[in-house]
């Protein structure tokens, strides 16, 4: 019995440890210097909802920055990149800090 209550308890474990892996959305913040008027967030926002896999967008206007929430099976940081450059404001993800 107690044999059983262990291999329960593993069982448990593995799954806690690996269900969250493939469902976990990405953030990117991209730099876009070119955000200059407050009328420019639209158009990038416009642009990178366009992408398929992008769930959330947030602009920081006062830092020039877009925060964008994103599946990564579907897209990726250098296809954020074009769709704000397609649109006219060229950005750089941001580097992480380690
Ligand atoms: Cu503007």
């Amino acid at each position: 019995m107690k044999n059983l209550k262990n291999s329960i308890a593993a069982v448990v474990a593995t799954i806690a440890l690996t269900a969250p892996a493939w469902a976990s959305p990405k953030t990117v913040t991209l730099n876009v210097s070119g955000m200059t008027c407050e009328a420019c967030p639209i158009t990038v926002k416009k642009a990178l909802r366009k992408v398929p896999g992008v769930s959330k967008i947030d602009v920081l206007y006062e830092k020039k920055q877009v925060v964008v929430t994103f599946d990564d099976s579907k897209t990726n940081a250098d296809e954020l990149v074009k769709a704000t450059t397609n649109a006219g404001y060229p950005s750089q993800p941001e580097q992480p800090k380690k």
